[in-house]
C-alpha cells in the first residue's frame, strides 16, 4: 500500500477513537472508491492491524501491531552485553544477513539484529523460513567466543536451551527439542535456529546465532504446507505474547547459559539440553548431506555432536542432520 493513503487511513482510524468509520466516510477521506478501501484493509490486516467490519456501520480498529523496537526491547533488559547494541529495522531480507555484515564491521559481542519481518528468512542449508511481520521473533545475535571450532556445535544447542526457557517462564508450554535446533510444541515446530560461523583458519571470529520465534501467527498466517507441522506460541497457548518481553527474556537466558559456557564449558548446558531433548534414546532417522542413516541416538558428546549407532552396531558422530524419529 502506498505510505501516504496508509497513513492517512490510519489517521482517520486514530481519531475515530477505537468507534465505527463508515466505508463511505473512508472513502471520502481518503479519496478512492469503497472497493479500494476494503483492499487497503486488507492490507492492514496483513500487516498485523486487528480491523473489524460490520455491515451498515463500517470498520473500526481494534489492535495496532506492536513493533519490537529497540526501545521497547531494552527497557528493562538487565544483561551486560547481549542485546546492548539492537540494529532494528522493520523489514529486512534475513537478520542473518545483517548480522554478517555487522559483525566484519566489528560491532561489539552481544549485538543483535531485529526486524519485525523477514522477506527472505534463511534457514538450514538454503532452506527459507517463513517470518510474517509482526507476529514472529526474527532475531540474530552476534558472539565472539574465544574457543576452538570443535566446541562452537555447542552454541547451538546453548541458544535452543535459552529460547526453551524463555518459552517456559512466560507460557504454561511444555517446549521439547530435536536435536540439534528445533523447538517442538505439541510436537509441532515452534522455534528454528541457525548457527551461521565467520572463522579465519582456526580462529573464530564471530558466530551469529539466528533464531525464529513463531509466537502471535494463527493457523491461517501459516503457508499451507507447513500448517500440518509448524505452530506457534498463540495457537498453543491460546493467548497473544508481548514479543518484545519474549526477546528480553531470550537473551537474559542467552547471556547466563553463555557465561555459563565460557567458564565452565559444555558440559552443564549439555544436562539441560537433555532434559528437553525428545530424539535421544530413540530410534531416528539421519538425513545428512553424504545419505540416510538409521540407528539409535545414544546421545550427544561433550561438544554437542550427535551419536547415532546404525544396525551393525557402528557409531556415527554426526554434526549435522535433519532428523526424524521412527515410529
Ligand atoms: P531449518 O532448515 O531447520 O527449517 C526450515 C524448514 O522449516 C523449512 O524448509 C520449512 O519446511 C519449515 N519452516 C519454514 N518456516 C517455518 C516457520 N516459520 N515455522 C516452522 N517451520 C517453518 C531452521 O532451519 C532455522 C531457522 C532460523 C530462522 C532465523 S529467523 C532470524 C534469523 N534470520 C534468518 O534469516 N534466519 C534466522
Amino acid at each position: 500500500m502506498q505510505s501516504a493513503l496508509r497513513e492517512k487511513l490510519l489517521e482517520v482510524f486514530t481519531q475515530a477513537q477505537g468507534e465505527f468509520v463508515s466505508g463511505q466516510k473512508l472513502s471520502e477521506a481518503i479519496g478512492c472508491s469503497r472497493t479500494a478501501i476494503w483492499k487497503h484493509i486488507e492490507d492492514l490486516r496483513k500487516e498485523g492491524y486487528e480491523l473489524e467490519a460490520v455491515r451498515r456501520k463500517g470498520y473500526r480498529i481494534m489492535m495496532k501491531p506492536e513493533k519490537v523496537t529497540s526501545n521497547e526491547i531494552q527497557l528493562g533488559l538487565a544483561t551486560k552485553y547481549i542485546g546492548r547494541t539492537i540494529h532494528y529495522e522493520e523489514t529486512v531480507e534475513s537478520t542473518q544477513k545483517i548480522a554478517h555484515r555487522l559483525s566484519y564491521d566489528n560491532v561489539p559481542e552481544g549485538t543483535i539484529v531485529v526486524a519485525d519481518e523477514q522477506l527472505s528468512g534463511r534457514g538450514r542449508l538454503d532452506r527459507t523460513w517463513h517470518s510474517p511481520k509482526f507476529s514472529g521473533v526474527w532475531m540474530s545475535t552476534i558472539l565472539r567466543p574465544r574457543i576452538p571450532l570443535g566446541q562452537a556445535p555447542g552454541l547451538t544447542l546453548l541458544a535452543a536451551v535459552a529460547v526453551a526457557q524463555a518459552i517456559e517462564d512466560m507460557t504454561e508450554l511444555e517446549p521439547e527439542i530435536k536435536w540439534p535446533n528445533d523447538i517442538l510444541i505439541n510436537g509441532k515446530k515452534t522455534v528454528g535456529i541457525l548457527t551461521e560461523m565467520q572463522a579465519e583458519s582456526d580462529r573464530i571470529n564471530a558466530i551469529i546465532i539466528g533464531i525464529g520465534i513463531n509466537v502471535n501467527q494463527s493457523v491461517e498466517d501459516f503457508p499451507e504446507e507447513l500448517r500440518e507441522k509448524a505452530t506457534s506460541l498463540r495457537i498453543e497457548n491460546g493467548s497473544t505474547l508481548n514479543r518484545a518481553e519474549l526477546i528480553q527474556a531470550v537473551l537474559m537466558k542467552l547471556e547466563k547459559l553463555y557465561e555459563q559456557f565460557l567458564s565452565n564449558g559444555f558440559y552443564p548446558i549439555k544436562l539441560l539440553w537433555e532434559a528437553y531433548a525428545i530424539s535421544i534414546g530413540k530410534r531416528i532417522i539421519a538425513s545428512t548431506l553424504r545419505g540416510t542413516i538409521t540407528g539409535y541416538a545414544k546421545g550427544i558428546t561433550d561438544d554437542g555432536v550427535l551419536m547415532l549407532e546404525d544396525d551393525h552396531g557402528t557409531v556415527h558422530y554426526i554434526h549435522s542432520a535433519d532428523i526424524e524419529i521412527e515410529r
